[in-house]
């Protein structure tokens, strides 16, 4: 196996729910990754930690994922160079979701982070492979036929609403 290019971390194991769609979408790439748990406010120790050996222990892209008070992706990104994407979480401390949106987006300069939609882990996991595929072929090449098949799922939806009518349709 080898070894992971990917780093998925996530503030609580509440998060699993939306952030496994990141892992499914790296899995189906076939893109190495890690996931583990990391809180900004309650393992700060182990945050910095993360952070700060992530390049090299080989990582090229951090997907971060919080609710609430969602500081873990920007902490990460003041503590690294590597690129951050940004999942914000609707989670039991989110009041709308908005507040996990605006703690990962409203960076300060000179510290970005990538924000995804509200609980967009897939996006972050396309984005991820996205970053990696500047660099490597084949993964440009299975991220060009997932684009192909985006393609054809719409062409064959509206193609049969031509043919058959909406009202024919589920
Ligand atoms: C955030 O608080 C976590 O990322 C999670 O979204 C939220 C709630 O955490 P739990 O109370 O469910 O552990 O830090």
């Amino acid at each position: 196996m080898s070894k992971p290019t990917v780093g998925i971390i996530m503030g609580s194991q509440s998060d699993l729910n939306v952030m496994r769609e990141a892992a499914e979408m790296l899995n189906e790439l076939k893109i190495p990754f890690e996931l583990t748990i990391v809180s900004a406010h309650r393992t700060p120790h182990r945050m910095m930690d993360y952070a700060t050996t992530a390049r090299k222990r080989g990582l090229k892209v951090i997907v971060a994922g919080a609710g609430g008070a969602a500081h873990l992706p920007g902490m990460i990104a003041s503590l690294t160079s590597l690129p951050v994407i940004g999942v914000p979480i609707k989670s039991s401390n989110s009041i709308d979701g908005w507040d996990s949106v605006l703690s990962i987006l409203q960076m300060p300069g000179g510290v970005p982070v990538a924000t995804v939609a509200l609980n967009g882990a897939k996006n972050a996991g396309i984005l991820a492979a996205q970053i990696l595929g500047t660099e490597n072929k084949l993964i440009a090449k299975k991220l060009d036929s997932f684009k192909v098949n985006l393609r054809r799922k719409v062409e064959a939806s509206f193609k049969a609403i031509e043919k058959k009518g909406w009202q024919h349709l589920q």
